[in-house]
């Protein structure tokens, strides 16, 4: 019950949410929840991160593979499926214990009843192999038709990516090669069918797939059962030979089975949950719906890699580009550092190998040091287009300055890497690029500000907060804040770097031309305005000016849309004049420096926000819970992490932005309702290798159980609203 997730019954309206909401997948590529029958018509994808392509001047966005899993039926040559018959009985269904995508569906046909079963797994054991179990089974003896094989046809979002199509068959393999069209990066799909009944085949080339027509005369309530092994190689992987590579996987998989295949990869899934897994005892919702929360992260995580990242839409397909946000550093680093550090630092790595798309922005910009891309493809440059997006009323692309103008990006990942350090303390993450981007990031943000000779003091003026419906302000509260936080990493790094590493620390600076700097990088940090309480309310203004605007109530905007999908910030947007923001703003830099606010100061910004706060972004409702939180205050929190914890399970989240298609999972949330549950009910705390908890249970909650892996060190936390218990495993 608390680790499968189950919908009954076939309703076409949920083709799309519940390809995301059925992901599987291994890092190394993402398989959307769809029929074995789908085509791209119903969004089949196998979105493979880090292989980006562009097509003309359309977005650059990921690529998605041809589908190798592809798989339809006809019975006596008339097509059954869930599109083209309505179902007696469909169930979809997932295994999140083990990383396994099932379905059944049953047809009562003029042929009696067809039943199709179907289990299968993106593999965490061979992060090539895709593995498919099939079984047909009629009530009376017909001719069966199966077409199986690789569909290049794919659902592309700014498509198509894919050209110089060959399939071909080699012995027991099929296989399709393709290039990218940008890049050309070469894509490889292979495929090796297994069974054990006896068949007429064929095999059917088309110009983008090629497939296996397998026929025979079904005995009636005979279960018939082929296995399918599939592997994708790109030109991205370190192999001389894909095409070898690619047939020899398949082929060995095939070899050991289908059953050695699922237990090597149900073992991998045993010790990722020996890890990760949160035990809530008291409310079996919430325990699903934060496991669930995990394992979206698990299936996206780079365990494969070194120094690869995670999309913001995870690896569901190609929405926002495919791009690597702030979401990574703020709302799932955290979740990876405790659990999974190895998969951490491949995180921060991808910002180090990423620094000179950053410096490159920076000086397109006119500025110095490194800005970092706001929606980052492969090398760090930005993918976020100068309109991003379209009026619902005109169709006419909306200049937005998203780009430009969130410069706090920078300071998300100064932040990471400081956090990183400071939650393993190793060093070498500082010594092998890390100290050189915080750096770099500091002396962006010198170049940035602006020095106010009468108020003597720096300000950043014309940014975009995270809150994204003011665009253009001056002073973004949070943004000034985190602007402090890096250049006061940026002095601690260089200490460090002096005391610990003098030769990595000369290197750098003369690296960097950075002794100069320092002097500059310190008077900021002593003159930077930080934007206090109010005497009296002890609100935060978020920026300059916010306290002007219309003060109405979030009911009374959404009065005034007048079509649903319209983009409520920029120019026009019926929030941009108003207090009404999009997201955790104020909160989120409460929460993230609450160490040196008052708690008086925490809950009155959460009352004044919160009405305020739209949770337009799947980024916000963790950032209230976890302020809650620390206010002593579950039961507030609570809501919140619920919306977080079951926002893909739902499927509730916003699917538009104007006209543009933004649906997909929701890493970010992912990694949010795990914070909240950690750092937030449990409130879990490592300080210098130390564990410490401060618990403040939701009242339904009756045990909270986890793991944390701290330097190296494993700890076992139990909690109970009277009991806590921290036991260093052996
Ligand atoms: O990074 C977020 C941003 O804060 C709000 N819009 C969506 C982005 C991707 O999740």
């Amino acid at each position: 019950m608390t680790w499968r997730v189950c919908e009954e019954g076939f309703d076409s309206s949920r083709i799309t949410s519940n390809g995301n909401k059925f992901m599987t997948g291994n890092g190394y590529m993402g398989y959307r929840g769809t029929m074995e029958e789908y085509t791209k018509n119903e969004l089949v994808a196998c979105n493979l991160p880090g292989v980006y392509d562009r097509v003309g001047n359309k977005w650059r966005e990921p690529v998605n593979a041809p589908n190798g899993l592809f798989t339809s039926l006809a019975v006596e040559g008339k097509s059954i499926g869930v599109l083209q018959e309505k179902p007696v009985c469909h169930r979809q269904m997932l295994d999140i214990r083990e990383g396994l995508h099932w379905r059944n569906t049953v047809w009562d046909t003029a042929y009696g009843r067809v039943t199709v079963e179907a289990e299968r797994f993106a593999s965490l054991s061979a992060y090539h192999m895709l593995c498919l179990k099939y079984t047909v089974r009629l009530e009376k003896s017909c001719e069966i038709t199966i077409k199986t094989g690789i569909d290049g046809d794919v659902w592309d979002i700014n498509g198509p990516h894919l050209e110089g199509f060959s399939c071909e068959q080699a012995g027991d393999v099929i296989r399709v090669q393709s290039i990218t069209q940008e890049l050309m990066v070469p894509i490889v799909v292979a495929e090796a069918c297994k069974r054990s009944f006896i068949a007429e085949e064929t095999i059917e080339k088309q110009d983008k797939g090629i497939f296996r027509i397998i026929k025979w005369c079904s005995e009636p309530d005979t279960a018939y059962t082929f296995y399918k092994y599939v592997s994708v190689y790109t030109g991205k992987d370190n192999v001389t030979d894909m095409v070898e590579a690619a047939g020899e996987a398949v082929l060995k998989t095939a070899e050991a089975g289908y059953i050695r295949a699922s237990q090597d990869h149900a073992a991998c899934w045993k010790t990722r949950w020996e890890d990760a897994d949160v035990v809530i005892e008291g409310d079996e919702q919430d325990q699903l719906a934060l496991r669930y929360s995990i394992y979206q992260l698990e299936i996206i995580a780079p365990f494969h890699a070194q120094d690869q990242s995670i999309p913001a839409r995870g690896l569901s397909g190609q929405t926002y580009k495919g791009a690597i946000f702030w979401d990574t550093e703020l709302f799932m680093l955290p979740f990876f550092l405790h659990t999974h550090p190895d998969a951490a630092k491949s995180l921060i790595r991808y910002r180090i190998k990423s620094l000179n798309g950053a410096r490159r922005k920076a000086a397109c910009y006119g500025y110095r040091g490194a800005f970092y891309a706001w929606e980052s493809q492969e090398n760090g440059d930005d993918a976020c287009s100068d309109y991003n997006v379209t009026d619902v009323f005109t169709g006419r692309p909306v200049r937005t300055y998203f780009k430009d103008k969130q410069v706090h990006i920078s300071a998300a990942i100064a932040y990471a890497i400081w956090e990183f350090y400071r939650y393993t303390g190793d060093m070498s993450i500082l010594s092998e690029g890390g100290a050189e981007v915080i750096l770099e990031c500091a002396r962006f943000y010198h170049s940035y500000a602006y020095f106010k000779e009468d108020k003597d003091r720096y300000e950043i003026l014309d940014v975009i907060g995270p809150d994204e419906y003011h665009e253009r302000v001056n002073n973004n509260a949070y943004t000034n804040r985190m602007v402090h936080h890096t250049l006061e990493a940026a002095l601690q790094v260089l200490q460090l770097l002096k005391e610990g590493n003098p030769e990595v620390y000369a290197e750098l600076l003369e690296k960097l031309d950075y002794s100069g700097e320092i002097a500059n990088i310190a008077r900021m940090k002593e003159k930077l305005y930080v934007i206090q309480p109010d005497e009296k309310t002890l609100v935060i203004e978020q920026f300059d000016g916010y306290h002007r605007l219309e003060d109405c109530s979030l009911a009374e905007v959404k009065n005034r849309l007048l079509d649903p999908r319209e983009y409520w910030g920029g120019g026009h947007g019926v929030a941009s004049d108003t207090r009404i923001i999009k997201q955790a703003d104020v909160v989120l830099m409460l929460y993230l420096f609450r160490d040196t606010y008052h708690s008086e100061v925490l809950k009155a910004n959460w009352t004044y926000y919160e009405p305020r706060t739209e949770h337009g972004s799947s980024l916000s409702p963790c950032i209230y819970a976890l302020l809650s939180c620390e206010t002593g205050n579950a039961e507030w929190a609570y809501p919140f992490f619920k919306k977080s914890a079951s926002i893909d399970l739902t499927g509730e989240s916003k699917q538009f932005a104007g006209t543009i298609y933004i649906g997909g999972t929701h890493p970010a949330a992912n990694g949010g309702a795990w914070m909240s549950a950690i750092l937030g009910f449990a409130g879990l705390c490592v300080r210098d290798g130390r564990v410490s908890v401060t618990p403040n249970l939701p009242q339904k909650w009756s045990r909270l159980a986890f793991k944390v892996n701290v330097r190296g060190e494993k700890y076992s936390i139990e909690l109970t609203h009277d009991r806590q218990n921290i036991v260093k495993l052996g």
